[in-house]
C-alpha cells in the first residue's frame, strides 16, 4: 500500500472518530465510546499488510480497525447509533462490531480475548492447510491477562500464524502503564521464544514495514511475532470520563503526547493538493455515511432478541 492509501486511512479513522464524538454529544450514540484517535496510524499500518482474507480480532476500541480492515463507514457509523443498517444490523454497538466477510471476527470488549480468539482462529487454519494469518490488537492493559500469556505461550508452541500487536499508549484507563507492567512489554513477549520488537505506532510506514515481516514469517509457518507500538491516546479513555473529573494527565504531557500526530506525519509525505483532494473525499465519504446512518431504521424493539442465538445446527 502507497503512501497516499496509508494517508487516506489515517484520515478517514480520524474524521470518523470525531464525527463520532460529536454524535455521542447530541445523542445520537447512546452509551459512548473509547476514541482511538492518535492510535490510527497501528490500524492502518497494520491491515496494509494484510490480504484480504486474513483475519482481525479487535478491542473496546476498535472502530480504527475495523475500518482499516475495510468495513463500510456508513454501516459502522449505523452501528454505533443501534441501527437497522449496522455492520451488526445495530444489535452489537460500539464494542461488537464484526464482519466475516472481511475477515473482521469482532471487537470485544472483554480486555485480553482478541488475543486467545486470534490464535485459535489461526491454528484452526493452520490445521485446515490454509494460509491465512491472523492478527490480534490488545493494549498495554491486556498484558496481565492470564489469557493473553497462555496465548503467547501455545502459538509459540504450535507456531500458529499469529502475529500480536501490542497497542502501548501508556494507560489502562487511568492506570500507568509503569505501575502495572512488570519488566517490559517487548521483553516480556520474548520470553515466550518469540521475535518481539518495539516500533513506533505513530508512523504508518514503520508499522507497516514490520507488520509485512511478521505476516511473511507467519504465513511460512515460522509462527507468531510480537509488536509491540508505542503510541498515545489523544482523547479520553472513554466519551464519558469528563464527568468524573479524572486528572491523570498533565497539560504538557497531553501536548508532548499529541505533538506526534500521525495523520499530520503522514500528510506531511503528500503535496499539499494531494492531501487536500484526499480530505475532500473523505468528508464527502463521512457526509454520505452519516446521511445513509441516520436515514436507517431503529430495530423494533419486539425483534430484540434476533440474532443473539445460533442453532446448534449452525454451529456444527
Ligand atoms: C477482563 C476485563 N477486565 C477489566 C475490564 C475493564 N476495562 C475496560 S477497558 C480497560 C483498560 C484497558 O486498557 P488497555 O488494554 O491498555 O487498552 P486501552 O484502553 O488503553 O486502549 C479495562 C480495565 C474489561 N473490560 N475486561
Amino acid at each position: 500500500m502507497g503512501t497516499v492509501d496509508l494517508y487516506r486511512t489515517v484520515r478517514l479513522i480520524r474524521r470518523f472518530e470525531e464525527r463520532a464524538i460529536s454524535f455521542v454529544r447530541s445523542g445520537e450514540i447512546v452509551g459512548g465510546i473509547h476514541p482511538y484517535v492518535g492510535q490510527e496510524a497501528i490500524a492502518a499500518g497494520v491491515c496494509a499488510a494484510l490480504r484480504p482474507d486474513d483475519v482481525i480480532t479487535s478491542t473496546h476500541r476498535g472502530h480504527g480497525h475495523v475500518l482499516a480492515k475495510g468495513a463500510n463507514p456508513a454501516r459502522m457509523l449505523a452501528e454505533l447509533m443501534g441501527r437497522e443498517s449496522g455492520l451488526n444490523k445495530g444489535r452489537g454497538g460500539s464494542m461488537h462490531a464484526a464482519d466475516f466477510g472481511l475477515g473482521i471476527l469482532g471487537a470485544n470488549a472483554i480486555v485480553g480475548a482478541a488475543g486467545s480468539i486470534a490464535t485459535g482462529a489461526a491454528w484452526a487454519y493452520q490445521r485446515q492447510g490454509k494460509d491465512i494469518v491472523a492478527v490480534s490488537f490488545f493494549g498495554d492493559g491486556a498484558m496481565n491477562e492470564g489469557m493473553l500469556l497462555e496465548a503467547f505461550n501455545l502459538a509459540a508452541l504450535w507456531r500458529v500464524p499469529v502475529v500480536f500487536v501490542c497497542e502501548n499508549n501508556g494507560y489502562a484507563t487511568t492506570m500507568p502503564v509503569e505501575s502495572a507492567v512488570a519488566g517490559s512489554i517487548t521483553g516480556r513477549a520474548r520470553a515466550f521464544g518469540m521475535p518481539a520488537f518495539t516500533i513506533d505506532g505513530q508512523d504508518p510506514e514503520k508499522v507497516l514495514a514490520a507488520t509485512t515481516a511478521a505476516v511473511g514469517r507467519a504465513r511460512s509457518g515460522r509462527g507468531p511475532t510480537f509488536l509491540e507500538c508505542t503510541t498515545y491516546r489523544f482523547d479520553a479513555h472513554h466519551t464519558f470520563e469528563h464527568r468524573a473529573r479524572l486528572n491523570y494527565r498533565s497539560t504538557e504531557e497531553l501536548s508532548t503526547g499529541r505533538s506526534r500526530d500521525p495523520v499530520e506525519i503522514q500528510g506531511a509525505r503528500l503535496a499539499a493538493e494531494q492531501r487536500a483532494a484526499v480530505d475532500a473525499e473523505i468528508e464527502a465519504l463521512l457526509d454520505a455515511a452519516a446521511g445513509i446512518a441516520m436515514g436507517s431504521a431503529h430495530p423494533d424493539p419486539a425483534a430484540a432478541l434476533e440474532f443473539l442465538y445460533a442453532s446448534a445446527e449452525v454451529m456444527r
